[in-house]
């Protein structure tokens, strides 16, 4: 690999595996972003495949921090702005269509909602309500948004959060006020392009480049995104497979 290259989302696109490369460009100071063709790491892609073919089920809803689950194994929340697919993150990730509760409408889920994974794999998924949702009574607004914040930063549990951002948007001010909790917690987390069949491949590639800038701000991040869509399932086997190593390392 080139040096000062970061490895950015890859895809597999029929039996060629490509991955976005993020890195310093000789002629402008904004980061510079091309396709490369990589090998791709066909081991933790088929061990995502099984993990998340397999008995994923509703286990817990707790609309307050006072109410949580008792912790147990691993868990990696879903955090974003109302709306921008958490809920269908998770669908798509485990194959079924109404597993998280989806709506067109801002506000759908209200509590984090746990799903467990295959008994031996020990391993949760949180859906969590949605920020800045402007249109919500205020005092509904405030109660989630301390709710997101305190989980984020006090459960010992947590080893992953990833951070969805809208392709059509990029970063809000709303969006940054989670990133710093999180640069205050102790969790890995991660930024998660979704909706990406909604913008062109230009589009694409701008909000990618002015992403991974502010992302340059929070060195507690991984500097790389991830570029999915729950719609054509783009993304969804890097993702999985992201899971799978996260478990291996905790393991270790
Ligand atoms: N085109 C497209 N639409 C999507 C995608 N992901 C989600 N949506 C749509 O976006 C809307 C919101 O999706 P949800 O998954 O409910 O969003 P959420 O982040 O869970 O929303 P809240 O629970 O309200 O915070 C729904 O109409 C989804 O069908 C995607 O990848 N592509
Ligand atoms: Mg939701």
């Amino acid at each position: 690999m080139m040096p000062g290259l970061v490895p950015g989302i890859s895809v597999l696109e029929g039996d060629k595996h490509w991955t976005w490369m993020v890195g310093p460009s000789p002629r402008h100071d904004e980061p510079e972003i091309f396709w490369m063709a990589a090998e791709p790491d066909a081991k933790l892609i088929e061990q995502g495949r099984k993990l998340f073919a397999g008995d994923w089920r509703f286990i817990w809803a707790s609309p307050s921090i006072e109410t949580l689950p008792p912790m147990a194994g691993l868990e990696v929340a879903f955090a974003g702005r109302s709306n921008v697919g958490k809920s269908s993150l998770i669908n798509a990730l485990t194959g079924r269509s109404n597993l998280a509760r989806t709506s067109h409408t801002p506000g759908r889920t209200q509590e984090l909602i746990f799903f467990e994974g295959p008994e031996k794999a020990g391993f949760r998924l949180v859906d969590m309500p949605g920020y800045g949702y402007a249109s919500a009574p205020k005092t509904k607004v405030a109660s989630w948004t301390e709710l997101i914040h305190k989980f984020l930063l006090g459960r010992a549990t947590l080893a992953r959060v990833y951070v969805l951002i809208d392709a059509r948007h990029g970063i809000k001010d709303v969006d940054l006020d989670v990133l710093k909790t999180l640069d205050k917690s102790a969790v890995s987390y991660q930024v998660v392009l979704t909706k990406a069949d909604q913008v062109k491949a230009g589009e694409l590639k701008t909000v990618i480049a002015d992403t991974t800038a502010a992302l340059a701000k929070h060195p507690a991040a991984f500097p790389e995104l991830l570029v999915t869509s729950s719609r054509t399932g783009d993304g969804m086997p890097e993702l999985r497979a992201a899971m799978v190593r996260l478990i291996e390392e905790r393991r270790r």
